[in-house]
């Protein structure tokens, strides 16, 4: 499978278990889960066969692994805009985390801190380089600091995704070091 095809994959994927499952005529679950054979068939039935095997490779390759896969289901880790609740449990962040993101949204983020904005939380990062990677898809990045240490303090409730993405509802301008 070439490193193309399986990004290719990898945003159809995306598109589907985290955004527009309609489009596809497929359902998922409160949790976003969905049955493997379920999306396949939808997908080719839309013009996109995607092999099991390429489905499997996708999901053990993926750089951020995306999606997990449990007996025969599959959903993405996180990042929906669909109403779904991932029912993870509330965990303790660590003491800082990091937002990456782009000058232009800073003006916004000064006066009315963090939104999750078309996500259901915002995503923060565990460390700077992969808040560099997120914050660089919009141009030159900019990273913020995140006192979670005091958010969580103030009962603020965090979650950990299956791929180590941390999520809380919004950010509060005077938790953010901005640099
Ligand atoms: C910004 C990707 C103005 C925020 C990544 C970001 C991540 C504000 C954008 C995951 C704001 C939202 C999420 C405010 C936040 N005013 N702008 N008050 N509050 N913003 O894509 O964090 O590849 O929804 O800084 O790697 O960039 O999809 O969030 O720039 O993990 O798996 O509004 O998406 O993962 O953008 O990225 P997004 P994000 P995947």
């Amino acid at each position: 499978m070439t490193d193309q095809r399986t990004v290719r994959v990898s945003k159809y994927l995306s598109k589907h278990l985290r955004h527009q499952p309609d489009r596809i005529g497929l359902r998922l679950d409160e949790a976003g889960w969905t049955e493997i054979d379920a999306l396949l068939t939808a997908a080719a039935t839309h013009g996109f066969r995607i092999t099991r095997d390429e489905l499997d490779h996708v999901v053990a390759t993926n750089d951020k692994k995306r999606f997990e896969i449990a007996g025969t289901r599959i959903r993405a880790s996180q990042g929906h805009s669909i109403d779904v609740d991932l029912d993870l449990p509330p965990a303790t962040p660590p003491p800082r985390l990091y937002h990456g993101t782009n000058p232009r949204a800073l003006p916004s983020i000064r006066t009315e801190g963090l939104r999750a904005m078309n996500r259901h939380d915002v995503h923060l990062s565990p460390d700077l380089a992969t808040a560099t990677r997120v914050g660089a898809r919009r141009g030159r990045p900019v990273i913020l600091t995140v006192d979670s240490a005091a958010m969580h303090r103030d009962g603020h409730v965090f979650h950990v995704s299956a791929n180590g993405v941390w999520l809380t509802k919004a950010v509060p301008a005077r938790y953010i070091r901005f640099g």
